[in-house]
């Protein structure tokens, strides 16, 4: 591990990328449940509290360490601090999103748009203090498109933008140990692409049947690939399915927009001043609004 120098954030991005091949873990690849942690990490957000998102970089604490919805990202946290202790000029707030922004490119998506400045909070106190109450803001797998726009219209998202970033599913995978949901959506979950779209539209999918929670399967050159019930909810929905039907017939399209919507998740609660820093607000509100 590296030192930069203080302000390069395109250093940062080459040691993340440095880090990312990882032979015995998973698919080979960190990049996905990197891509992972960015997203809970800014998927707290809600536009009308005006409190969450990755600002803070809460997960280093309780309840949101805890959240059985973060489970796994533990190991997210791990594999990306040794950047950290190297380079302690970086917020967590900062490196996880830039993290997950650099990880998607990495694996052949999108430049993500990506912006500095955000600010950790110092302590556990200083969280519980500061966050205000961000319990139960993330997404249910179990759940259908109404439970979807609950959690994505709450961050300020419409339906096409939710149809873009679920595009990310095209990365990674499910662990029965830690969601309790298991195995990859795409034959390749190292690489970016519209597969996963392609796939929820051509394929027979149909429930797995096993002692897990309930989830969809079906099998691709010889792998057992999955869909979330959430997943599914975007084919039955008919203002999610025509979204669903561009991506997988455009990967250009897609890639605009879902670095257009993913750079916006990034974004959520991150309120700068003049000198491009986003102070922390005791409540988790916008330091502009009183
Ligand atoms: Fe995921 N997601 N996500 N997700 N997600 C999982 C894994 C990943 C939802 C559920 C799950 C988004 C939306 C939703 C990634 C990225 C994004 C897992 C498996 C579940 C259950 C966790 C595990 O067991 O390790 C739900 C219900 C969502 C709302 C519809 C985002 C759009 C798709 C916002 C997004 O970017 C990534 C990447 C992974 C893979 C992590 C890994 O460790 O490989």
């Amino acid at each position: 591990m590296s030192t930069v120098p203080k302000g390069d954030y395109d250093g940062i991005r080459a040691e993340v990328k440095k880090i990312l091949k990882r032979p015995g873990y998973d698919d080979g690849s960190i990049g996905p449940v990197l891509v992972r942690l960015a997203w809970h990490a800014s998927g707290t957000y809600s536009a009308k509290e005006k409190n969450g998102g990755s600002n803070g970089a809460g997960m280093r604490f309780a309840p949101e360490a805890s959240d059985g919805a973060n489970a796994g990202l533990e190991h997210a946290r791990e594999f990306i601090d040794p950047i950290h202790k190297a380079n302690p000029w970086i917020s967590y707030a900062d490196l996880w999103t830039l993290a997950g922004a650099t990880a998607v490119e990495a694996m052949g998506g999108p430049k993500i748009p990506w912006k500095p400045g955000r600010t950790d909070f110092q302590s556990e106190v200083a969280a519980t203090e500061y966050r205000g109450n961000i319990d139960n803001r993330l997404p249910d797998a179990a759940l259908g498109a109404q439970h979807i726009r609950d959690i994505f219209y709450r961050m300020g998202f419409n339906d096409q933008e939710i149809v873009a970033l679920s595009g990310a599913h095209n990365l990674g995978r499910c662990h029965s140990d830690r969601s309790g949901f298991d195995g990859p959506w795409v034959v390749n979950p190292i690489r970016f692409s519209n597969q996963y779209f392609k796939l929820l539209l051509t394929r027979k999918w149909v429930p797995r049947q096993w002692d897990g929670p309930f989830q969809y399967e079906a099998i691709v050159a010889g792998t057992r690939l999955m869909m979330l019930p959430t997943d599914i909810a975007l084919i039955e929905d008919p203002e999610f399915r025509p979204w669903v039907e561009k991506y997988a017939a455009d990967q250009q399209l897609l890639f605009k927009d879902f670095a257009a919507a993913f750079g916006k998740l990034l974004e959520l609660g991150v309120d700068r001043d003049g000198t491009g820093v986003a102070h922390l607000v005791k409540g988790g509100g916008c330091p502009f609004a009183a």
